[in-house]
């Protein structure tokens, strides 16, 4: 009887191999019942399983379905849904609520994810992971001190229900996909866990050979025969060809096998569990699925003799269960290994097992010494059937202990190694698994259709270089070329003497040569296999990249590592630098990989961009991008920046993101992690370590460049971080002493870290040498990168991470490490201030928030102990996921807001742009920050506008009140008109305060929000705030000239009024008289009569009635008296020249700049490129300016036909001198400002004269008093025959009362109705919006004149412009109308409301009735005091009567008003207006009124107070009326690129001298003029400038500018797409 007999099936087998060791033998064995398993599982009550345990329980009863082993394992594990191989990367690599807490696996379903979880952190306590809930809760409850309870304390001993490491592990590897099972071994691998090699079914008893899962694991290694030299062998591991030696179990076995297995492996200072054995956390729990799996492991050496076990490298097998249940493994253990052990405790002796095997492998009996006596023949018959020797019967002897016994193995087993004959590599064994029905997990026809695409583009590579010249064409020197001149073309290093536009024109020429160079070559061969093969469906795709990059790694392995050798031996000697740069371009152009065909397709389609957009093969690359984002989402990487040529395929990359933007869902927001570093410290590591991804480690090639790849975060932590995926972007090449030999690398270095620097949202610097050169080289450049962002507004976060620091205590050690960190960043964010020009940076915590204690992460070294066969330190893998905890917890508490792809796009765009400029942070434009700006001042704008609306209805109001003091009408209990006065200024204060306060409020408010990236614009925050104040002080003193005037004309009135009140009573008591005179009479009279008595009537009180003479004042003495006292200040010179000429002989003639000028005199010295013509010329452009302006004012004065007040000739030399201050073309000298002020003075003075003298007159009291006869006339005659005068008295005081002051009203609330209608239209939201509008409108009207007007007389031309927007908005009128209704019915409202209310009065007397009706208006109308006057007189009306007729009256006024308003065009109206809408838009929109000190392109900075002045769009100097000397021919140069080049200029400011543009701040410190980052902004008028060559030189008197090429191919779009992108207009 043998032992077979004994042995179960292997799906109810109870046994493990080593559960059989002395003193276990009590472990409970158990019989795998449904029930029992299910009855366990209830401890973790989730969904469905009381449903389960139901179904169960029918089970016993009434049996209908019996589950399987693998099922309720599966079950077990909650893993049922994902078998087979459902289990996917992306699932298991994003980021969930397990990611960031640690809460310990609670039920057996969590232990799958746990595991995967730890070992994608490669963790080696992994394995190591049991539920707590079953076995510490109950022990913790029964260790309870209170009792002592022996059968509970048994239970809690009771361990049945854990589950074995194996298990979980077999459950995951059939739950994954080829591609997690290749993560889980690579990182098992890296661990020094054992890796499945044959990976069993218990269900279907079929197994599989693990090719694919292991396919990625590449080990290095150090065989004796290379330790002399130090040489060493890399190699994938499944092709190594290595002996293989395999250990397995006949029967039962006493021996733990894998605990042997594991310490014949350990080196002696250190053990190490490579196999799961039974004295292992949870080992011993019985295996339910993972009988019949073979593990493997490598025994790799490191060259040094005393340290290594076996001098050769070697395979060790390790089958689980006995070799009689799993023959088909045992098969094929033997074909493929140099030798089999078999652990045994009794053999049989007729055992053909052992015997019937087509023995290839040498075989080895290890026995325990526990035999008895047929044992021992057993042995020796079957030790003599297998021909076996001594040496091949290994016993494990009672004297031997484990040491001993495994020093033993040792032995044999090195001899077996030494002089193996049989060395095979996993992948020639899938032919003996296939001969034997095993199945290989490459079999899959994806796998193998992929494998076969990824051949045939690989077998062709002979020699790396010759194939990348061949098949990957677009990629090397062309491309190179291309981002050559691309950043000349920015930098314009070379340009010489040569013309900057030519010579850009010229690189633009190139550029497209070059890109017709790359059109040209048909797409290789290898292209058209790649791209071909990634647009297979998914899984497929996936393999063949997978097998590409394998293939392409092995093909460059050998060739580089041969290449590193030479380095090095070349390296020892400095002097060899040319060969040593030899080398660099050697091992620069023999890497290939995966990356450099998707860099070939961006080329590709880069180029095809350049053809037309019919052409046909443009369009069958169209698709290109959309085929990398799927890859991107897939999780493939993708290549940012090209390290070779350190360029961006900005159109290639933004295409691709573009897509992956439309392949999200909406509005995905991302966050950026980056690591940063010196080359070769562990950051892909890291990062792999951290995330789970897949950077390329160390991968023997030298590449560099940035990698970008996306990580889904799972639904359950999405709010928390406010994100839908994190993209983590890897660095390579950095201060890489291979690539430091080449060119530019310190600068390529510099670009890259800026650019990602300035793309994530966390930076993470690994640093791995402490105070090594190279690290503070590249501390140097990410300061400066820090630097560069946090003027750029942006902050990103950084952490420090110190590598390779092990010690406990190594926090609390390093404070003063941390210290000198943070001194030496100091010292660079000073350095790298001085050079960004911004020294206001002192320190490092200037740069960024960064605390030395919070900061920095000390992180032990990978390896734990010596590699190769070093797992990795479980104190790396836990301080990286400490790390990573933290990382998450900083991005989910960032206060901004995540970007979303696109707006990822836009940074990368114009990081890259601002990187490709010499002065990054000077040549930074980015549409985030512009929209961010738009926003900000589009908000502002309304805020002002609230509050300007405000003030003029306050002050309308006051000035009401004003108007009504001391008449009927005023309600004010203030008798005085200066204490009126400070009161109504008091009450302005304090709603200025108040509006002061809000705008200031709303501003604080709106850098509180975490949306729309408000803190991108928060440098312009004090901008706005000093812009809010100025407003106020503006209003102020504005509101305050209002009352003033007003207060003072009213004032002048009072005696005028009290005058006219008193003739009117003695008229009419002389009226009265006549009335009872005539009635006396008893004669009836006729009209006629009535009229005669009345005239003599009239002339007699008039001419008995004094009329002082009204007094006017001299205007023209008051003004030169003003004029004199504001150049007083100015030197006796002007003083002398002011009593040169009379102020009442100025203004007379136009004003005339001349060339004999003493202030011209000058300007003979500074005419090199500003012509002395020119000069006079925008002298007399200045002044006529100031005129108009000037002139503009006086018009509006008169046309309010009020009196004259001091403060105007105020204003105006205000005025005058504001503009010439803010003049920068031309000089002022004295002669001019004197003569031009008191030009307009003079013609101020004679209209203001004017004015005042037509209002004494209209005022006259005698003229009034006649005015107003015809109506005393008719009243007399109504009164004398009693007529009834209710409805004409009503009729007549609403149409000279009411009307007139309803009118009033409207006109006075009209303006400002306009203006914020006007504003809420898109062109008056900023002033870029209307700088665009206007451009668009000239290109639309496309005249010369047109253009000719904008650029001559800008301020005009927008006058005009806002006018005819004002006009075209309102036009028909029904708006208007509506404002107007809106107006008019609020003031028949007010009407009615007073008249009801005196009319409760009850007063009976009209006069007191209409008196309260003036009073309760007199907020809100102003009744004219003549028409009440003359009203008033001689009322016989009934106040009901009047009353009721006066309503009457109202309504019907309300019509004709109405009829009036329809009938009045725009223009008449804006004529009336008290607040005129043309001059509030302009004042508003023209900003701060600077104008480009080259080009006088005008600022467009919002507020008013800014800081610094900038404008979207530059113009040809041409425009500006520069010409070269010589020629007279128009400059071409952009002020934008002469900026940046080396050209100089001179001007007043210069005081004539020359002086370089590049320091044109020195000379314009307030002017920030932004080089033309898109190359394409100034399309707009390079394509007017070509277009009206001629015309523009003949306006200017010049000759025709010398057009660049490149600009006679703008086309009319380009031109309109230029603006669009200038001005950020979407
Ligand atoms: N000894 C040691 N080696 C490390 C450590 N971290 C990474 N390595 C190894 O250093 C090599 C370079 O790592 P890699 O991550 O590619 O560096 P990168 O160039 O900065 O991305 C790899 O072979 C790593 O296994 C470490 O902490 N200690
Ligand atoms: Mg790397
Ligand atoms: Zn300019
Ligand atoms: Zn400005």
């Amino acid at each position: 009887m043998s032992v077979f007999l004994f042995i179960k099936g292997p799906s109810d087998e109870d046994s493990s191999d080593d559960l059989y060791r002395a003193g276990e033998e009590d472990t409970p064995s158990m019989q795998w019942s449904n029930s029992e398993g299910d009855g366990q599982q209830n401890k973790c009550t989730k969904g469905p399983r009381p449903t389960v345990k139901m179904a169960a329980c029918h089970v016993n009863i009434n049996p209908v379905h019996t589950k399987t082993q693998l099922e309720t394992l599966m079950e077990d594990l909650g893993l049922e849904q994902l078998y087979p191989e459902k289990l996917s990367l992306s699932t298991i690599l994003q980021i969930d609520q397990k990611t960031v807490t640690d809460e310990p696996a609670k039920c057996n379903s969590d232990l799958p994810w746990y595991f995967l979880k730890k070992l994608m952190m490669v963790n080696v306590t992994a394995r190591n992971s049991k539920c707590t809930s079953a076995c510490e809760s109950n022990f913790g409850a029964a260790s309870g001190k209170t009792e002592l309870n022996f059968d509970n304390l048994l239970e809690s001993l009771n361990l049945g229900d854990r589950l074995n490491p194996l298990d979980i592990i077999t459950a995951l590897f059939l739950c994954s996909d080829g591609f997690v099972r290749q993560e889980m071994a690579l990182k098992m691998s890296m661990c020094q866990f054992s890796v499945p090699l044959l990976l069993p079914n218990c269900d279907t008893k079929q197994c599989t050979l693990m090719l694919w899962a292991m396919r990625d694991i590449v080990k290095k290694y150090r065989p004796q025969s290379l330790s002399e030299s130090k040489g060493f062998i890399e190699d994938r591991i499944v092709l190594s060809e290595l002996p293989m030696i395999s250990f397995v179990r006949l029967g039962e076995c006493s021996l733990s096998k894998s605990e042997i297995l594991n310490k014949l492996l350990s080196n002696s200072q250190q053990y190490h569990d490579t196999f799961v054995h039974s004295n292992m956390e949870c080992g011993d729990s019985p295996r339910r699925i993972s009988n019949g799996l073979v593990e493997i492991t490598w025994y790799l050496p490191c060259g040094n003799k005393n340290m290594d076990v076996f001098s050769e490298p070697v395979a060790v097998a390790n089958l689980r269960g006995d070799i009689a249940s799993f023959e088909t493994q045992y098969s094929f253990l033997c074909q493929t290994s140099a030798a089999v052990f078999v652990f045994f405790d009794t053999l049989d002796s007729e055992c053909e097992l052992l015997t019937n095997q087509q023995h290839k492998a040498q075989i080895f009996l290890v026995g325990n010494h526990q035999m008895n006596h047929s044992g021992k023949d057993a042995l020796i018959k079957v030790a003599t059937k297998l021909g076996l020797t001594n040496s091949n019967i290994l016993l494990k002897t009672k004297q031997m202990n484990d040491a001993d016994f495994v020093k033993i193995m040792e032995k044999t087993v090195s001899s077996v190694v030494e002089d193996a004959k049989k060395k095979m590599g996993i992948e020639q064994m899938a032919d003996i698994a296939h001969e034997l029905g095993i199945w290989v997990d490459e079999d899959s026809s994806e796998c193998q259709a992929a494998k076969q695409k990824a051949d045939a583009i690989t077998a062709e590579i002979q020699d790396i270089l010759e194939y990348k010249e061949a098949q990957l064409p677009l990629q090397g020197q062309i491309w190179k070329e291309l981002t050559r001149l691309e950043k000349e073309e920015f930098r314009l290093r070379n340009v010489g003497s040569e013309k900057i536009e030519d010579y850009k024109s010229d690189l633009q020429m190139q550029k497209k040569k070059l890109r017709q160079k790359q059109n040209s070559y048909d797409i290789s061969n290898a292209m058209t296999y790649f791209i071909n093969a990634i647009s297979s469906p998914g899984t497929e795709r996936s393999y063949f990249l997978k097998w590409m990059r394998m293939n392409l790694d092995n093909v460059s392995r050998e060739k580089l590592s041969d290449l590193r050798e030479q380095y090095k031996e070349k390296c020892k000697n400095s002097e060899n630098k040319e060969e040593i740069k030899d080398i660099d371009r050697q091992l620069s152009n023999s890497s290939l990989g995966t990356e450099h065909f998707f860099r070939e397709m961006g080329q590709i389609y880069e180029a095809s961009l350049s053809l037309p957009e019919t052409n046909l093969s443009r369009q069958q690359l169209q698709h290109l991008p959309e085929l990398c984002a799927q890859l991107l989402l897939d999780g493939f990487p993708l290549e940012l920046v090209d390290g070779d040529a350190s360029n961006i395929p900005l159109r290639w990359v933004s295409d691709v993101l573009s897509q992956l933007n439309d392949l999200m869902s909406p509005k995905s927001k991302i966050l950026v992690v980056t690591v940063l570093g010196v080359q070769s410290t562990g950051k892909s590591t890291l990062l792999n370590t951290m995330f789970g991804v897949q950077f390329a480690v160390s991968s023997g090639r030298c590449t560099r460049g940035a990698f970008m790849l996306l990580i889904k975060i799972n639904e359950d932590v999405k709010k928390e971080l406010n994100c839908d995926f994190m993209v983590i972007i890897d660095t390579e090449g950095l201060k890489s002493p291979e690539l430091a030999q080449l060119d530019n690398s310190h600068e390529h270095d510099n670009e890259l870290a800026t650019l990602v620097v300035g793309l994530s949202d966390i930076t993470i610097i690994n640093i791995a040498m402490e105070n090594s050169t190279e690290m503070k080289d590249i501390l140097q450049i990410v300061v400066h990168a820090f630097l560069r962002m946090k003027e750029l507004g942006k902050k990103p976060k950084c952490q420090f991470v110190h590598q390779n620091v092990s010690d406990v205590s190594a926090h609390e050690k390093n404070l003063r490490d941390r210290k000198l960190l943070l001194q030496q960043l100091n010292e660079m964010t000073q350095a790298a201030a001085k050079m960004e020009k911004k020294e206001e940076n002192n320190s490092f915590t200037d740069v960024m928030e960064y605390n030395p204690d919070t900061g920095n992460w000390y992180i032990p070294g990978l390896w734990n102990g010596n590699p190769p066969m070093a797992p990795v330190n479980a104190g790396y893998s836990e301080a990286v996921y400490e790390l990573k905890k933290n990382i998450i917890h900083i991005l989910g508490s960032c206060e901004s807001s995540a970007n979303d792809i696109l707006e990822f796009t836009e940074w990368m765009k114009s990081l890259w742009n601002a990187v490709k400029h010499e002065n990054f942070i000077f040549s930074f434009r980015n549409s985030l920050v512009a929209d961010a700006y738009m926003r900000l001042c589009t908000e502002f704008n309304k805020w002002e506008w609230e509050f300007k609306k405000e003030m003029y209805t306050w002050v309308t109001n006051a000035e009401t009140r004003i108007h009504n003091f001391g008449t009927v009408a005023g309600k004010s209990e203030i008798s005085d008109m200066s204490e009126c006065l400070t009161q109504l200024k008091r009450e302005a204060c304090t709603v200025l305060s108040k509006w002061e306060t809000k705008l200031l409020e709303n501003l604080a408010q709106y850098f509180k929000q975490t949306e729309g990236h408000v803190y991108l614009v928060e440098g312009y925050r004090e901008d706005f705030a000093s812009s809010a104040k100025s407003l106020r002080r503006e209003m102020e003193s504005s509101v305050f000239n209002q009352l003033t005037v007003a207060a003072d004309i009213r004032q002048g009135m009072t005696e005028l009024d009290r005058i006219k009140e008193n003739h009117t009573k003695q008229l009419e008591d002389r009226v009265c008289a006549l009335i009872d005179e005539c009635r006396g009479k008893k004669v009836k009279m006729a009209d006629k009569e009535l009229d005669i008595e009345f005239d003599k009537m009239w002339e007699k009180t008039v001419n008995e009635l004094s009329f002082p003479e009204q007094k006017t004042i001299n205007v023209t003495t008051y003004v030169s008296h003003c004029l004199r006292d504001n150049l007083s200040h100015k030197g006796s010179h002007a003083c002398q020249l002011l009593s040169q000429k009379e102020l009442k002989d100025c203004g007379l003639l136009p004003f005339k700049c001349t060339a004999d000028g003493r202030f011209n005199r000058l300007l003979h010295k500074v005419s090199k490129l500003i012509n002395y013509e020119d000069q006079v010329m925008a002298l007399q452009k200045l002044a006529d300016w100031i005129i108009a302006n000037c002139t503009q004012f006086v018009t509006e004065k008169m046309d309010r036909k009020n009196n004259y007040h001091g403060t105007y000739i105020q204003e105006i030399l205000h005025m005058i001198d504001e503009r010439l201050q803010n003049n920068q073309s031309v000089k002022i000298e004295i002669e001019f400002e004197v003569s031009l002020k008191q030009h307009i003075c003079g013609i101020a003075a004679r209209q203001f004269q004017k004015m005042h003298e037509d209002f004494i007159h209209a005022n006259d009291p005698y003229r009034c008093l006649n005015q107003n006869k015809e109506k005393f006339r008719t009243d007399f005659k109504d009164v004398f025959h009693k007529r009834d005068q209710c409805q004409k008295k009503a009729e007549e005081f609403t149409n000279r009362c009411l009307r007139p002051a309803v009118e009033d009203f409207v006109n006075r609330s009209l303006g400002p109705d306009i203006i914020g209608e006007m504003l809420t239209k898109q062109n008056f939201s900023t002033r870029m919006f209307l700088q665009y509008s206007i451009l668009l409108e000239l290109l639309a009207k496309d005249d010369f004149q047109n253009y000719l007007s904008y650029v001559s007389s800008y301020e005009e031309y927008v006058k005009k412009w806002i006018l005819n927007q004002i006009v075209e908005r309102f036009s028909n009128g029904s708006t208007t109308f509506e404002f107007e209704e809106k107006h008019v019915l609020s003031s028949i409202k007010s009407i009615n409301d007073a008249v009801n209310k005196a009319k409760t009065e009850k007063c009976g007397n009209l006069k007191s009735f209409i008196k309260n009706v003036c009073q309760e208006l007199g907020d809100k109308l102003v009744i004219s005091q003549d028409a009440l006057g003359a009203f008033m007189i001689l009322n016989n009306a009934d106040q009901e009567q009047f009353a009721h007729w006066l309503t009457q009256c109202v309504k019907d006024m309300a019509q004709v008003l109405r009829v009036k308003f329809k009938k009045t065009n725009i223009q008449m109206k804006l004529i009336k207006l008290n607040v005129n809408p043309q001059n509030e838009l302009f004042t508003k929109l023209i900003g701060c009124g600077q104008q480009c000190p080259f080009c006088a392109a005008p600022c467009e900075a919002g507020g008013k107070f800014h800081t610094q002045h900038w404008t979207s769009l530059h113009r040809p100097k041409a425009l500006g009326r520069y010409r070269w000397d010589g020629t007279e021919k128009l400059v071409t140069d952009v002020c934008s690129s002469s900026v940046i080049s080396d050209n100089r200029f001179r001007c007043k400011a210069t005081k004539g001298e020359w002086y370089p543009y590049k320091n044109y701040t020195d000379i314009y410190p307030n002017w920030k003029i932004v080089p033309d980052v898109s190359l394409e902004a100034s399309d707009y008028w390079k394509y007017v400038l070509a277009k009206f060559n001629e015309h523009f030189a003949q306006a200017f008197n010049a000759k025709p500018s010398d057009i660049p090429a490149t600009w006679k191919k703008i086309t009319c779009k380009q031109a309109e797409e230029s603006i669009k992108v200038s001005f950020n207009i979407k």
